[in-house]
């Protein structure tokens, strides 16, 4: 089985370290060289997560509350601050944004980039990756780790490597390679029970996948199959399940002929925002954080104005028209647009909001 001769993608996965607890940490000092989880303070309450210093005494996510303090009894557990995850995340995915608009998040503190055709970094995204975990650092003073890989299943067993605050590629030339001794259930969707039983019929590694048959995999998995048979050699052609965040909203009209009245270009400006407010309509729960105009000229040169903005304003779409045709030198105009850009910070904060709801 070989990768088809489609385009090689570049997927990352990136994974904040120890999220809840990291946060908690870096907002509470006296908490940052201790073990510490994140957890509710019933009797039968599980952790959220811990912290690295938790983790060495074997304290783990999901762990009751009472096991945990057994194995570290100087462990502190704190509350968990749902709401501030949220806001955390939002910001960790406006850095994603600098870099693709191909974003599968998975939780608060996961998701997949696809930097395929991305342009920044010469392109290159383990140079991509070490900038956005760079970025997350500089801005916000947590740590996440990644794993940079030809498709999502890679990349996301790539992201768990090197944690925490590291990264590992797997290039499409050591795929086979990495894959090869792959146990089956670092597999995401190999949970404990099918690892177990795949165990029973000498299934450990992708290696002893490999040398099956789809099958043989069929009557131990079921429908799993297929996947399994493929993912032993590495390949995974699910896209990204992205959730573009919509960052402008913008209309234009070229005239029917090129026109060098201003009054014929304010009346067309005119019925442009009459239309751009109806279109507003769909997105009234977005911020409006900018107006901008743009003008194309008889010679197609174009030029752009805007202005931060929380309105949709009309006398200000006027005087940055008027500010534009200050380029125009005696040119005709072709084109005019209006715009208004939104906020993406904001507009993902609603939506983490919306799906822990
Ligand atoms: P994970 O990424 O699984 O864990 P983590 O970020 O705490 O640690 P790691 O460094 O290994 O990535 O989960 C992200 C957050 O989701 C975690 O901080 C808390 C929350 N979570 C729960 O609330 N319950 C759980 O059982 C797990 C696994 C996570
Ligand atoms: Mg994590």
């Amino acid at each position: 089985m070989n990768q088809s001769s489609e385009q090689v993608r570049k997927i990352i996965h990136v994974d904040m370290d120890c999220f809840y607890a990291a946060v908690e940490m870096r907002d509470n000092p006296h908490l940052r060289d201790v073990p510490i989880a994140v957890g509710g303070n019933g009797p039968r309450s599980v952790l959220c997560t811990c912290n690295y210093k938790a983790r060495a005494f074997g304290v783990r996510s999901a762990m009751p509350n009472s096991k945990a303090k057994v194995l570290c009894p100087e462990l502190i557990i704190v509350n968990g601050r749902m709401a501030v995850y949220q806001q955390v995340s939002a910001q960790i995915r406006a850095i994603f944004l600098r870099y693709t608009d191909l974003i599968e998040p998975l939780s608060l503190d996961e998701a997949f980039l696809d930097v395929t055709n991305a342009t920044v970094c010469h392109g290159s995204a383990t140079l991509i990756a070490k900038q956005i975990r760079a970025d997350i650092y500089n801005e916000l003073q947590l740590t996440a780790s990644a794993g940079i890989a030809p498709n999502k299943f890679l990349a996301k067993i790539a992201s768990d490597e090197n944690k925490p605050n590291g990264q590992c590629v797997v290039s499409p030339q050591d795929v086979s390679e990495f894959v090869t001794d792959l146990p089956l259930k670092k597999i995401p969707g190999i949970g404990p029970k099918t690892s177990e039983k795949l165990k029973r019929f000498g299934f450990e590694s992708c290696a002893d996948v490999r040398a099956s048959s789809v099958a043989k995999l069929h009557s131990i998995v079921g429908k799993f199959a297929n996947s399994l048979y493929q993912r032993s050699f590495g390949i995974d052609h699910r896209e990204l399940e992205t959730q573009r965040v919509r960052k402008s909203l913008a209309i234009e009209t070229t005239m029917a002929e090129d026109i060098d009245s201003v009054e014929e270009c304010l009346t067309v400006l005119k019925e442009l925002f009459g239309k751009l407010e109806l279109r507003l309509e769909k997105h009234k729960n977005r911020a409006i954080n900018k107006q901008t105009v743009k003008i194309k000229f008889a010679d197609f040169q174009q030029t752009t104005v805007d202005v931060q903005s929380s309105v949709c304003h009309y006398d200000t779409f006027i005087e940055l028209f008027q500010k534009a045709m200050t380029r125009s030198n005696d040119r005709k105009v072709r084109l005019i647009g209006l715009s208004l850009g939104f906020d993406v910070k904001e507009s993902i904060e609603q939506q983490n909001q919306l799906a822990l709801f």
